[in-house]
């Protein structure tokens, strides 16, 4: 039989099939070779009774690992205009992991009843990302993020305490999931989620919700490569006056006059030169190794 894992906690896998939801085990197997599969993967199963062994994972198409999800089709990096306030390079380092796994990032700020997001959510709609601005208090353009969760499987991340959950509370029928307070003093989430979860969306899709954070690392990509990815560089990569421009700090880069002008925003350019400088460590080989 085979069916789709919708929640993985604590060496079960919930595998949802035709006929109901399955508590399974992977085989020792996994284990042995250090594969995981993960909430998103298609699986083949074999049941005993009411419970089930996970045999074998069907192909990804592709995966995170942070969060932990397979066979994404759209990542939503959800932000709040304040507590906590926008993380740029978060955003930024993100819609790259996501543009190399070959997965649609889509920007959501939330809590636009506490401030004005004009000036963050022009900055990703000029950079060509498609962007929602939403309130949970007020219910605001929430029907617009319903309806593009309609079909596939996406997922929601973000920093803890963004409002993930509860863009899903009022997304999901009837739902009631658990949400926590800020701390006013830290500006952070209590990390009230904690686990990975896929929830059917009304038209047939999945939707997950993950644990918020507040760092993220993986990052695998070649700093030769890094500018392909900031599609707002690219009327100005080719342009620079010397070969091999790392559009950072040389004399005669079109990138820099772009940011100079304010054809690029800062923070975006920002978020570069940081992540630039990380991916410097970076070798070929280690990543061939992968
Ligand atoms: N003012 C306002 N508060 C919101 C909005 N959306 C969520 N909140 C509040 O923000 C807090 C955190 O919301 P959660 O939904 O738990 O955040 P989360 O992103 O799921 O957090 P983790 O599960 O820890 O990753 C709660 O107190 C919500 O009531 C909003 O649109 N406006
Ligand atoms: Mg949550
Ligand atoms: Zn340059």
């Amino acid at each position: 039989m085979t069916g789709l894992i919708v929640k993985a906690i604590a060496g079960f896998y919930y595998v949802e099939t035709e006929n109901g939801v399955f508590e399974c085990r992977a085989r020792g197997k996994f284990r042995k070779n250090d594969e995981h599969p993960l909430v998103g993967d298609r699986v083949e199963i074999t049941l005993c009774g009411s419970s089930g062994t996970v045999d074998r994972v069907i192909e990804r198409k592709n995966c995170l690992l942070r969060p932990p999800v397979a066979n994404i089709d759209r990542l939503y990096i959800v932000s709040a205009y304040t507590l906590p306030s926008p993380d740029f390079l978060m955003i930024d380092r993100l819609t790259v992991i996501a543009e190399t796994s070959g997965i649609e990032p889509i920007i959501v700020f939330n809590k636009c009843d506490l401030g004005d997001f004009e000036p963050y959510s022009s900055v990703y709609e000029k950079a060509g990302f498609r962007t929602f601005v939403v309130s949970c208090e007020t219910g605001e353009n929430i029907d617009l993020l319903k309806a593009d969760l309609a079909d596939g499987i996406s997922v929601f991340t973000g920093n803890s305490g963004v409002g993930k959950t509860s863009i899903l509370n009022h997304i999901l029928d009837g739902a009631d999931l658990a949400t926590g307070e800020v701390s006013e003093r830290l500006g952070r989430g209590r990390h009230t989620t904690r686990h990975v979860e896929l929830f059917k969306t009304v038209g047939g899709g999945y939707i997950a919700d993950t644990p918020g954070f507040s760092s993220i690392e993986n990052d695998t990509i070649l700093k030769e490569d890094l500018a392909l990815y900031f599609s707002d560089f690219e009327d100005y990569r080719d342009e620079c006056r010397f070969v091999g421009c790392s559009h950072t700090c040389e004399k005669g880069c079109a990138v820099i006059a772009a940011v100079e002008s304010g054809k690029i925003m800062p923070t975006r350019h920002e978020s570069y030169i940081s992540m630039y400088e990380k991916a410097k460590l970076i070798k070929e080989w280690e990543l061939k190794k992968q």
